[in-house]
C-alpha cells in the first residue's frame, strides 16, 4: 500500500501551532480565522461564516469597520503612546466626547474590561472612606452570584464559578456575594453600614444571559440610594446598544453612579474600556492613585470616538431592538417544534437558547459544531447554552438566513 503523506490543511496547522506553543486556558471551536466585514467572517480555507459572537459583543459595530479602522490606522500613523506623563490632543476630545454621549462629569480611561472593573472598586473604597465615612480598611463591595467581571485576582475573589476561582487564593477580602435578581437579599446585604457599593451586570452575560426580572435594576438602584450606597453597574457587555438600547441600564431609566464600559467602546479594534462617575466620587482619586501605561493613549481616544459615533450614525440600538423582536420568535418557533430546545431569552441581539442535552451525551457544543458547517459561529457555554449575539450592524436579509441556517442546524441535530 503506498504511503499517504499527510500535509495539514492551514486550519489543522494553525490548531497545532497554538496547541504546541499557547496556554491551554481556552478550548475553541475547530474555525481558523483568517478576515471579517461587518456580520461576515472567512476561515484560512475561504468559508464563509455569519459570526454570532461578536467576539463577546467587542464587534457590535461590524469587523473591520471601515470608520473606526480608519480612525485607527491615521492617529497610528501621527502619535500612538505617549504615557500619561505628558498630555496629548486626542485625550481630553476624547473625555469630552464620551462623557457628553453617556451624561457624566468625569471618565476615567482604561484598557481591558477586568481594568475598568477593578477601577471601578477601586474607586468605590476610596468613596467609602473619604465621602462615606467608613472606617478604613471595613469597605464591602456586594456583588452576585453568578458574576463574571473579568479574571484578576480581586475580581474572581467575588466569583462563584469554580473554574473561575479554583486554585486561585487566597482571595481579596471585602465581597458580600448576594444571590442576582433578589432584593431582598440585596436589601439585607446593604444593612451592613460598611458596604460602599453594589456591583451588577444588568443582564448576566456568563452565566448564560440571565435577564433579571423587570423592575430589579430600579428597586436595586433605589435601595441603594437609600442607603447611601453606589450603584455600580458593568456594561462591558450589555452597554453600546447590544440589548438595544444605549445601556441595558436604560430600559429601566437607571442612571448608575458608576458605569463601567469595555469591549464594544472601541468597535473590536483594540482594548479599551472606561469608567464614568460624577465629580463627587470620581475626584476621590487624586494624581499617582490610580492609572495605566496604555489607558487614554491617542489611539484609544480616537477609535473610542469614531466607535461610538458609528453606534449613533447607524442607529445600532434600534436595529438590535428591532431584530431581538424577529429574532426571538423564530427561536420560540424552534421551541415549539423541537422539545429539546427549551427556551430561548434575551433583550435585543443579546440572546441564549437552551438546549437539552441529547440522550446519547451529545451538548450544544454539537449543535455549535453543526452550526459551523452549515456557515454559522456561535458558541456553546455551560454544556448546554448556546449565546446568539451577531454584530449589531445585521439586516433583516441576512438575520432571516441566519434563523433558516439555525433552523436547519436544529433539525440535522435532532
Ligand atoms: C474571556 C464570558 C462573555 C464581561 C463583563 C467584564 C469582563 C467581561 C460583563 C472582562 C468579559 C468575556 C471575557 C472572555 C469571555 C467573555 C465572556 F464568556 F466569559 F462570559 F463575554 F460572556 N465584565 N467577558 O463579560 O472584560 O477583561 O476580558 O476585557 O475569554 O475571558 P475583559
Amino acid at each position: 500500500m503506498p504511503t499517504t503523506q499527510h500535509k495539514d490543511t492551514r486550519s489543522q496547522h494553525a490548531i497545532k501551532l497554538e496547541e504546541r506553543h499557547g496556554a491551554h486556558n481556552y478550548h475553541p471551536l475547530p474555525v481558523v480565522l483568517e478576515r471579517g466585514e461587518g456580520v461576515n467572517l472567512w476561515d484560512v480555507e475561504g468559508k464563509h461564516y455569519y459570526d454570532f459572537l461578536s467576539a463577546y459583543s467587542a464587534v457590535n459595530q461590524g469587523h473591520c469597520h471601515p470608520k473606526i479602522v480608519g480612525a485607527l490606522t491615521e492617529q497610528a500613523k501621527k502619535l500612538t503612546l505617549t504615557s500619561r506623563a505628558f498630555y496629548n490632543d486626542v485625550l481630553g476630545e476624547f473625555e469630552e466626547y464620551i462623557t457628553g454621549y453617556f451624561g457624566y462629569d468625569k471618565v476615567l480611561p482604561m484598557n481591558t474590561g477586568a481594568e475598568a472593573v477593578e477601577t471601578a472598586m477601586k474607586l468605590a473604597r476610596k468613596w467609602g472612606y473619604t465621602v462615606k465615612g467608613i472606617p478604613r480598611g471595613q469597605a464591602r463591595i456586594v456583588m452576585c452570584s453568578g458574576n463574571f467581571h473579568g479574571r484578576t485576582i480581586t475580581i474572581v475573589s467575588a466569583s462563584t464559578d469554580p473554574d473561575a476561582r479554583g486554585d486561585y487564593g487566597p482571595f481579596t477580602p471585602g465581597i458580600d456575594v448576594i444571590p442576582y435578581d433578589n432584593i431582598p437579599a440585596l436589601q439585607r446585604a446593604l444593612e451592613h453600614p460598611h458596604v460602599a457599593a453594589f456591583l451588577v451586570e444588568p443582564i448576566q452575560g456568563e452565566a448564560g444571559v440571565m435577564v433579571p426580572h423587570d423592575g430589579y435594576l430600579k428597586m436595586a438602584y433605589e435601595a441603594c440610594r437609600e442607603r447611601n450606597v453606589l450603584f455600580m453597574a458593568d456594561e462591558i457587555q450589555t452597554g453600546i446598544a447590544r440589548t438595544g438600547k444605549l445601556l441595558a441600564c436604560d430600559h429601566e431609566g437607571v442612571r448608575p453612579d458608576v458605569l463601567i464600559l469595555g469591549k464594544a467602546l472601541s468597535g473590536g479594534v483594540l482594548p479599551i474600556s472606561a469608567v464614568l462617575a460624577d465629580d463627587a466620587v470620581m475626584l476621590t482619586i487624586r494624581p499617582g492613585q490610580h492609572g495605566s501605561t496604555f489607558g487614554g493613549n491617542p489611539i484609544a481616544g480616537r477609535v473610542g470616538i469614531a466607535a461610538l459615533q458609528v453606534v449613533k450614525d447607524e442607529r445600532l440600538a434600534e436595529n438590535a431592538a428591532k431584530l431581538g423582536e424577529v429574532f426571538r420568535k423564530s427561536m420560540q418557533k424552534l421551541v415549539d417544534e423541537f422539545g429539546f430546545v427549551k427556551l430561548v431569552r434575551g433583550k435585543g441581539l443579546l440572546n441564549a437558547v437552551v438546549i437539552e442535552p441529547r440522550k446519547d451525551g451529545r451538548t450544544a457544543w454539537d449543535l455549535c459544531l453543526i452550526l459551523a458547517r452549515h456557515g454559522l459561529l456561535a458558541k456553546p457555554t455551560h454544556g448546554d447554552i448556546i449565546r446568539f449575539a451577531p454584530p449589531l450592524v445585521m439586516n433583516r436579509e441576512q438575520l432571516d438566513e441566519c434563523i433558516a441556517i439555525i433552523h436547519d442546524s436544529v433539525k440535522a441535530f435532532a
